[in-house]
């Protein structure tokens, strides 16, 4: 987003874009492999990303089936520790899982 130099009222500073603009927010996407079983991305769904069962299973058919699909939406910091977490979790586990994030 562009900048702005802010305006001015008598000398009262209006807020500018930049000031209103919400936190920023950033999705987590899980990325389909041949290896990973099904039932860990189902797991990792639930427990990480707190999906119930079925929206779990929904989200990891459509990893395994369109090659992405949308775990959640978090802050910077909170998707940055869960794509971590999914990856240490997959890593134990010796599975070659991959998570990323990308600007919301
Ligand atoms: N494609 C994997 C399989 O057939 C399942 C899978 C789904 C893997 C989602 C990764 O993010 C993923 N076992």
């Amino acid at each position: 987003m562009a900048e702005q130099t802010p305006k001015t009222t008598g000398d009262v500073l209006e807020k500018t874009r930049e000031q209103l603009k919400t936190p920023d927010e950033w999705r987590v996407i899980l990325l389909n492999d041949d290896y990973t079983p099904m039932d860990f991305v189902v797991s990792v769904l639930e427990s990480i990303f707190l999906k119930t069962p079925a929206e779990a299973y929904r989200i990891m058919m459509q990893v395994h089936t369109q090659g992405t699909g949308l775990a959640g939406v978090y802050s910077h910091e909170v998707a940055e520790t869960k794509v971590e977490t999914v990856v240490d979790l997959a890593r134990e586990a010796g599975y070659p899982l991959q998570a990323a994030m990308e600007k919301a």
